[in-house]
């Protein structure tokens, strides 16, 4: 008799079998087949799970904007730039290929992008100096100084003129009409102090009747000053110099003053200051909160000396790229995002600075009404500012939220550390530098929107230490050719280039999509 068997196509082959002792093998040996099939099944699926559960989604997975943006399609914006500044005299300055390149940005956005573009007009002082000028010594002592060596012109230092045989005046302190004396037709001499600026000094010995100005620099420096003799936030009405303001070493000034009641100066300058129109471009974003309200900056113009391909070209090729990006993919962002290009910039930020004043402070020039940009200044939460991302031997820079002002140090230092957590995920080396002053950011930390951004270096040198830790080459300029006419693609650094523009995409995506943006940017982390 059989026992009943519950695997009835078992039984049945058991049949063709030898009955009894097979079948008895072959039930044993198949629920041993069977059991070790589920085993096996087992094993699999957790084997599966265990695998899925290591295996690390992908960075691409978790970060697609970053990797949206096309190192190569910024290249062609600045081969675009490069042509233009081609045509314009080598140059993207406000005289020259700035209104081109913004024409261009322009339509880019208008045929990719996703915003409301807006022009802001505002004027600009443009300085030239057209002959190298000349400083001479004549009476108990005769000499030619050598310009750039003995002596300098202050950039914005007049109109240009020809004084012969001036005599001089030396000026103690100089800040306030009771202690200047007599300087009337004379050539003033003084040391800048620190009671007020060179330019209120300057100004003041202007109206009582001076006819140049010298400043004595500091023993400190062995070459004469290149500073700006100007109001750094000049504006349309704004006063400028018109008699010539030189800057002396201080052995020159040492003969100089002590030999003035013996000695006549010759002053020879052929330098200009024209008053032109500019303008900055603004992209507004249509959709996302206008409340919190993100502003990315960069700024268009280049230095009259080259065309700024590296400075600030990859900045705003950068950013025209991100928004570009953002458009084609569809991002939608809970928080408003704001372009700007600022026009300006190498004439001492006064595109941003022009764009703080009349939306901070409802300053109005004649273009004003006409030009309503849709942003009011307190629904900006933060400033991005993006200026030279591929210095060829650069070093990955975040600016350092410590030094804003305390009201916007926290939110600052907030922006700092999403960078530096860009960087750290990548494994990327990077330092912190110094967020005081040389870009667009300032106007918005000194009117209470925290700011942040990164950038690759300028002029200044890579220390053996630094070479170590990031590369490239030691004693050698991040950019060799910061401010001057090789500053062409040749000068770009594609590496840099790819890596601090996903960074600035990475801040823009994420900061963007924060639900809580004012409360994450007040939450102290306790910095430093
Ligand atoms: C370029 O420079 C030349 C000579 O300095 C000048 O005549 C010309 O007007 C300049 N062109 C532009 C577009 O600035
Ligand atoms: C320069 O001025 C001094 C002092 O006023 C005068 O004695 C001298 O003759 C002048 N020299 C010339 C070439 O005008
Ligand atoms: C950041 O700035 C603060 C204030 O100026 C300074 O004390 C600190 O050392 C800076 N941090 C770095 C990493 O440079
Ligand atoms: C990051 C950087 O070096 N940017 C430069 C852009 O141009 C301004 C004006 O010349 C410089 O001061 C900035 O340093
Ligand atoms: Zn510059």
């Amino acid at each position: 008799m059989e026992q009943p068997d519950d695997t009835p196509l078992l039984q049945n082959r058991r049949r063709t079998d030898n009955p009894n002792t097979i079948s008895a093998w072959w039930e044993s040996r198949s629920r041993d087949v069977l059991s070790f099939l589920t085993l096996l099944l087992l094993f699999s699926i957790g084997l599966g799970i265990w695998v899925y559960g290591t295996l690390p989604t992908s960075d691409q997975d978790e970060h697609p904007h970053e990797y949206a943006l096309s190192t190569d399609r910024i290249r062609e914006h600045l081969t675009k730039f490069l042509d233009i500044a081609g045509k314009h005299n080598n140059s993207r300055s406000v005289v020259n290929g700035h209104a081109a390149s913004a024409e261009y940005v322009i339509s880019q956005l208008q045929e990719h992008g996703n915003c409301d573009i807006h022009v802001q007009h505002f004027r600009s002082p443009v300085w030239k100096v057209n002959q190298t000028p000349k400083l001479s010594v004549n009476g108990r002592i005769n000499v030619d100084y050598i310009f750039e060596t003995d002596f300098q012109i202050l950039r914005y230092g007049g109109q240009g003129a020809k004084i012969n045989n001036a005599s001089v005046a030396v000026v103690h302190g100089g800040c306030v009409v009771d202690n200047v004396g007599d300087v009337s037709d004379k050539i003033a001499i003084l040391h800048p102090t620190n009671k007020c600026t060179i330019f209120e000094s300057a100004f003041l010995l202007e109206q009582l009747g001076a006819r140049a100005v010298i400043f004595v620099r500091s023993k400190r420096y062995k070459t004469p000053s290149w500073a700006r003799v100007r109001i750094a936030d000049w504006k349309e009405g704004d006063p400028l110099m018109t008699i010539p303001v030189l800057s002396v070493t201080s052995s020159v000034g040492q003969v100089i003053e002590s030999a003035a009641p013996k000695i006549q100066l010759d002053i020879e300058t052929d330098t200009s200051i024209d008053v032109v129109k500019t303008f900055n471009v603004i992209c507004v974003g249509r959709s996302g909160d206008t409340s919190n309200t993100i502003l990315v900056g960069s700024h268009l113009d280049s230095v009259a000396a080259g065309p700024g391909i590296n400075d600030n070209g990859s900045g705003s090729a950068s950013s025209l790229e991100i928004q570009l990006t953002l458009s084609r993919i569809g991002f939608k962002p809970h928080n408003r995002l704001v372009f700007a290009w600022w026009g300006a910039e190498e004439d001492g930020l006064l595109g941003s600075r022009h764009f703080a004043r009349v939306l901070a402070h409802g300053w109005k020039n004649k273009w004003t009404e006409g030009e309503a940009v849709d942003v009011k200044w307190n629904d900006i939460a933060l400033n991005l500012n993006f200026d030279m991302l591929a210095s060829p031997n650069y070093i990955a820079l975040v600016h350092n939220g410590t030094d804003a002002p305390e009201n916007t140090r926290i939110g600052s230092q907030r922006i700092q550390r999403v960078f530096e957590n860009y960087f750290a995920r990548h494994d990327y080396p990077y330092q912190v530098t110094d967020m005081v002053g040389g870009s667009d950011f300032l106007p918005f930390i000194d009117n209470g929107i925290p700011a942040g951004g990164v950038l690759t270096g300028a002029g200044e040198f890579k220390s053996i230490d630094e070479r170590r830790e990031h590369g490239g080459l030691a004693n050698a300029a991040l950019d060799t050719c910061y401010h001057r006419d090789c500053d062409t693609l040749l000068n770009i650094n594609i590496d840099a280039l790819k890596k601090m523009s996903r960074a600035a995409m990475y801040a823009i995506s994420t900061l963007s999509t924060k639900s809580d943006l004012r409360g994450f940017l007040d939450n102290d982390l306790g910095f430093d």
